[in-house]
């Protein structure tokens, strides 16, 4: 007598995480739908690592679903695991584990992670799983890890600016053969005016939620109440099909005049001329491939200028491509540097917005209402701040992670760690980008509407920013007297009497002392229990 033929094995498990919602996932390509499984768990731990900004787990959530249910109309078996299944362990390898005794698969496929630490718990998955784990490389990049580590090696990525012109040459985007289109790699030079009187930025395409998204925003708001943020209203695209026509919305209506408008800032307007697309790239609604090639059509049709085509196309081709790269060969050591070993606590304001500078408020108020801020806003505002007072660099970074729906360790480390802290050292910018109170008069309308007077050094209505910047110039003397880049400012600080100095740092200490850090509520709660 033969032995029953054991039950076939489904051939894959494919695990598709909340950032891998594209179809062409390359963990994806060699679906078989008769034997694979394609997985996807709702987790509390990655909503909980560090207190997302509700918007952004109800905008992850929504697209997750929405996803799923596509793949499931095209003959995909979805095996989706929601937060609210009374057997969901809210881990990643627990929610793996489970699902392999559900379909005893030959094999778990996957795609490589966003971040270091789930690249890291993705190590120990083969052991635990007991099967064979197959990591894709993430080829949703123009530049893959292993290329970066190679032109790293070549010396071809130390400066962002060198690493954009071999992505130029490399991809032929923005090209006319071997010269760049315009005759000129970079137009940066016109695309820093203030926005004019009268100029009003073009109304943006939003998306009201369908059932499914009000489902996941109210699961939210039940699970979520105690984190930071507004879910209502809520206007991202949740939908490949959504996200697309955000696209097209922005190059119609907005691209034209990115380049001129995109340092401005402007009270009340959240969105001016910004693409409002890192949510959907970062998530895989969109990828960067197509919107680069949307944008270079505009310009070839007319559409759109050059110094507006390529800002847009550098942010994406070059910055996005390069902080990337940095962080993927340089992680674990680049998280822990302190170049500047500042190390004061973030000021709740952070999280409540309740602080009489204007450009502050209005800043955290607009990340509080989208889960959003643009690039100006971060960099130049609720950055420089946190740069100019010298706050502990994982504090402001937990904070970037936590309240942007387009946040993800790849992104938001390099951008924080070292564009905004210089914490380390000179590796994404050759100079901390240190800007006193003049600079935000000069690019918004925030000052006129301030308690604070950008003109003041010194004295009860001087800007906190002008003394906050002179003294992070006197508290980091050692550590950039001698940058290059630094000259002109530190010519200006010895020219400055020693009663002067005097006065600024009292001005800054007695600033400091009287914000109290965010208390402990506020705080991320990396080991909460759910
Ligand atoms: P646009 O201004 O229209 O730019 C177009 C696209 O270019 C963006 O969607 C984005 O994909 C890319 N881009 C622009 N600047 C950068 C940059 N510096 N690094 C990488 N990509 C860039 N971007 C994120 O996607 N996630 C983050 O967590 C994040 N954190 C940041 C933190 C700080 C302190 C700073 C200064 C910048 C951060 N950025 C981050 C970069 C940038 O601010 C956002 O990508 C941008 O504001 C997103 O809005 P948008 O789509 O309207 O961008
Ligand atoms: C950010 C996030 C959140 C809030 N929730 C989930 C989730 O429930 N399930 C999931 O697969 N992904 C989620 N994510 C995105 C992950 O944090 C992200 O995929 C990893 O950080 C990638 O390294
Ligand atoms: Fe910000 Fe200073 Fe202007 Fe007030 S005066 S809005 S604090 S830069």
């Amino acid at each position: 007598m033969t032995a029953a033929p054991s039950p076939p094995r489904t051939g894959a498990l494919r695990l598709v995480m909340g950032d891998q919602l594209t179809t062409g996932l390359a963990s994806l390509a060699s679906l078989d739908p008769a034997r694979d499984v394609v997985l996807m768990v709702e987790v509390a731990d990655e909503a909980r690592y560090v207190p997302h900004h509700k918007q952004k787990i109800a905008f992850l959530l929504a697209a997750m679903r929405h996803f799923a249910r596509d793949l499931a109309a095209r003959g995909v078996r979805v095996d989706y695991v929601r937060l609210d299944d009374p057997a969901n362990t809210h881990s990643f390898t627990d929610e793996l584990t489970r699902a392999v005794a559900r379909h005893a698969p030959a094999r778990v496929v996957v795609t490589e992670p966003g971040e270091w630490r789930v690249w890291q718990m993705m190590q120990g998955w083969s052991t635990t799983l007991g099967l064979p784990v197959e990591i894709c490389a993430d080829d949703r990049f123009f530049c893959s890890r292993a290329e970066f580590a190679r032109l790293a090696q070549a010396r071809k990525t130390g400066r962002m600016e060198f690493f954009y012109r071999e992505m130029r040459r490399r991809t032929g985007i923005l090209m006319d053969g071997d010269t760049p289109v315009g005759g000129q790699w970079n137009f940066d030079a016109d695309n820093r005016k203030a926005l004019p009187r009268g100029l009003r930025p073009p109304a943006r395409r939003r998306f009201a939620p369908d059932d499914l998204t009000r489902e996941v925003i109210n699961l939210v708001a039940a699970r979520f109440a105690d984190h930071f943020g507004d879910l209502d209203p809520f206007g991202w695209a949740v939908t490949r099909a959504d996200a697309l026509a955000a696209l097209d919305d922005f190059i119609a209506t907005a691209l034209p005049d990115f380049g001129d408008y995109q340092d401005a800032m402007k009270a009340g307007e959240d969105f001016l001329f910004h693409g409002l697309i890192s949510p959907y790239l970062n998530c895989g609604l969109l990828t960067a491939v197509e919107v680069c090639a949307a944008a270079e059509t505009a310009l070839r049709a007319g559409r759109a200028p050059l110094n507006a085509v390529e800002g847009f196309i550098r942010q994406i081709l070059g910055w996005r491509e390069f902080v990337r790269g940095i962080y993927w060969t340089e992680m674990p050591d680049y998280a822990q540097t302190n170049h500047l070993n500042a190390g004061r606590d973030l000021p709740a304001f952070y999280w409540t917005g309740q602080t009489s500078m204007r450009c502050m408020a209005d800043c955290i108020a607009a990340t509080r209402r989208n889960a959003y801020a643009h690039h100006i806003q971060r960099l130049m505002v609720t950055g420089n701040f946190a740069l100019l007072a010298g706050i502990a660099p994982a504090q402001i970074e937990e904070w970037y992670l936590a309240v942007y729906a387009d946040a993800f360790e790849w992104v938001e480390l390099p951008n924080v760690h070292g564009m905004v802290m210089h914490a380390d050292g000179g590796r994404i910018g050759s100079k901390p980008y240190a800007a006193s109170g003049a600079y935000i008069n000069r690019m918004s309308d925030y000052c006129g509407t301030c308690t604070f007077d950008p003109k003041q050094k010194t004295g009860a209505r001087a800007c906190p920013f002008n003394y906050l910047y002179w003294n992070f110039l006197i508290e980091n003397e050692a550590a950039l007297a001698r940058n290059p880049r630094m000259a002109l400012p530190y010519r200006n600080l010895a020219r400055m009497t020693p009663a002067d100095r005097d006065q600024i740092i009292r001005a800054a200490r007695h600033f400091l002392a009287g914000h109290a850090p965010a208390p402990a509520s506020m705080q991320p709660r990396l080991d909460d229990g759910w």
